[in-house]
């Protein structure tokens, strides 16, 4: 890592800010609260499984995170997404729950939980925890009830049908993890839906009492203090009450397995769904600053990101795969950006989880395969590699609130891993066509020179990859110029300048690598330059004319007015609007 921050300054909190006039009209902002923590803020998402472990048993914990929350406070970050800890088979690691409302032991207790909100809360740090709704584990005793006979009080809570009369599945739907989304039961003689694995049975959201069930679980985790939910595949909720076919995609659009032929007509975006959300929506706004972020699945995420956040009736924010698959372009990076100047809905934006191949692999080396559960086309290998701090630049530029994955951070490359180390079912499956997702789900390296690089002092249930233990924290953090001490300066670069955080998206050019961005907000623009490819180019006409009159905020490397912008380069000049 030998990148030079130019003008990083010291972590500044602006919340001061906060309390400005009202948004420029272009952003169509929502009334009740113009501009609350979530919007525009920067959230750091924890696999538990991977984070830090406690208690020497291999596996990440809650106190283990708990333990280190000062490391997550230190970046800047607004709070903290926590991926499933609940009681659960683990066949989909924690997102197959069995009980909506404990903690696995594997992850500690209930206590556990209360001492890390609190904790976190100290430090001034939001927690917001995943809800995985859509189904749950076939080991809940909802399911246990409703498989067990057609007239049981939850008869209805799953999504049953008959078979055909030859004895073939109710329709064509597709499950992700691979074959039909259907499963026969034998207790009823009937069929369930799962979207994913036949053990993952998906509720029936047409059911008035499901919905309540969930929301009291909701209000649950709510009354324990939770800032706000990340909603598991939340456009699968409802379902077509006909069970019709899905209609196959033209050819060219076809993906190679079966789920990724067919368009997702009636098994997904149904409008029960959004009606959900607005039931969700009327429960968080009982409490105080809650928030939630959908994950949207589907082949037009924008426009989903846009339905389910529209107004002030549905989500606050929702994601989608929309970055998580190939290197972008300028254009790519407009074509998801410049639909949201007029339109009342907030964004979410990932370049990394815990479902796809790490960015600084998938953009930065060119290698690597896309997101793990899609069909995209592999990053071209032509392109030659950038610095992850290239990546973070551009995120931090972005227009919507942020998710930065554990080890995104750091820069982490994807970790390779032999078959018999797999543990993804995904990834099992489906090998070697694809990457799977334990590559992005290797233990955390805390200590360069520690046994698992500090994770744990006992082998970990996935190796602790060598090629991370270089780029652990404790050696990255004594590193000035290391990737870690990029983060920090660019998201306090976001938290100094609500032009960042809060401000209209204007693209001034976009045109290949090249992507010059205008942020403004209340008298202060920042223009944004980056060089997304690895030729290097010229300044750009926009920044060069307002190099003289503006102040350098941050730049990739060292740079001048008429420097250009070497492969990979990112410049934050500060203007007066
Ligand atoms: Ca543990």
């Amino acid at each position: 890592m030998a990148l030079q921050a130019v003008g990083a300054g010291a972590f500044a909190h602006t919340d001061a800010a906060m309390t400005l006039p009202a948004q420029p009209a272009t952003n169509a902002a929502p009334a009740p609260s113009a501009h609350p923590w979530w919007r525009g803020a920067v959230l750091y998402q924890v696999y538990p499984r991977s984070y830090a472990d406690s208690n020497g048993d291999g596996v990440g914990d809650l106190p283990g995170i708990t333990a280190r929350l000062e490391h997550i406070a230190a970046l800047g970050v607004d709070g903290l997404w926590i991926s499933p800890f609940f009681p659960s088979p683990m066949r989909d690691f924690g997102y197959d729950v069995s009980d909506y409302r404990g903690v696995d032991p594997r992850f500690g207790t209930l206590a556990d939980f209360d001492a890390l909100v609190a904790r976190a809360h100290a430090l001034g740090l939001k927690v917001v925890i995943d809800q995985v709704w859509s189904h749950t584990a076939a080991e809940h005793p909802w399911f246990v009830e409703s498989r067990s006979s057609r007239d049981n009080p939850k008869a209805d809570w799953y999504v049953w049908a008959d078979a055909k009369p030859d004895g073939s599945p109710p329709n064509n739907w597709q499950s992700w993890m691979g074959g039909p989304a259907w499963r026969w039961e034998p207790r009823r003689k009937q069929y369930h839906l799962h979207n994913f694995l036949p053990q993952m049975p998906d509720l029936n959201f047409h059911c008035p009492a499901v919905q309540d069930a969930v929301l009291d679980v909701g209000r649950f985790w709510l009354d324990r203090g939770v800032d706000g939910f990340r909603l598991d595949t939340a456009n699968l909720y409802a379902h077509d009450p006909l069970l019709r076919d899905n209609p196959p995609l033209p050819p060219g659009e076809r993906g190679d397995s079966p789920v990724l032929m067919q368009r997702h007509q009636f098994n997904a975006d149904q409008p029960e769904s959004l009606a959900f959300m607005q039931r969700l929506r009327r429960l968080l706004d009982a409490y105080p600053d809650r928030f939630s972020v959908g994950e949207l699945g589907g082949p037009e995420p924008v426009r989903a990101m846009q339905a389910y956040t529209e107004g002030t009736r549905h989500l606050h924010t929702a994601y989608s795969f929309a970055f998580l698959g190939p290197r972008p372009d300028a254009a790519a990076v407009m074509e998801r950006l410049a639909p949201w100047a007029d339109h009342s809905g907030w964004p979410a934006w990932a370049f990394s989880n815990h479902d796809a191949v790490r960015v600084a692999s998938r953009w930065g080396a060119g290698a690597g395969g896309s997101f793990a559960l899609s069909a995209g086309a592999p990053s071209d290998a032509a392109q030659a590699a950038l610095p992850p701090s290239t990546w973070m630049a551009l995120l931090m530029a972005l227009r919507g609130t942020l998710f930065v994955y554990q080890g995104e951070e750091l820069g982490l490359p994807q970790s390779r891993l032999a078959f018999e180390q797999l543990q993804d079912p995904y990834g099992i499956a489906n090998w070697p066509l694809s990457e799977g997702r334990d590559g992005c789900r290797t233990p955390m390296p805390w200590v360069a020179e520690a046994p698992h690089a500090g994770f744990s002092p006992a082998p970990p249930w996935l190796p602790a990859d060598p090629a991370h233990a270089p780029l652990a924290v404790d050696r990255q953090a004594a590193d000035p110029g290391s990737m870690l001490n990029t983060t920090r300066a660019l998201i306090a670069l976001r938290r100094r300048h609500p032009a960042l955080r809060l401000g209209t998206l204007t693209a001034l050019v976009a045109d290949g690598p090249l992507l010059v961005l205008r942020r403004e907000w209340q008298g202060e623009a920042v223009l944004c330059a980056f060089n997304l490819g690895a030729q290097a180019l010229p300044t750009p006409a926009p920044l060069a004319a307002a190099w003289a009159g503006a102040r350098l905020l941050w730049a990739q490397f060292a740079t001048s007015a008429d420097a250009g912008l070497a492969g990979g380069a990112a410049v934050f000049l500060g203007l007066d609007a």
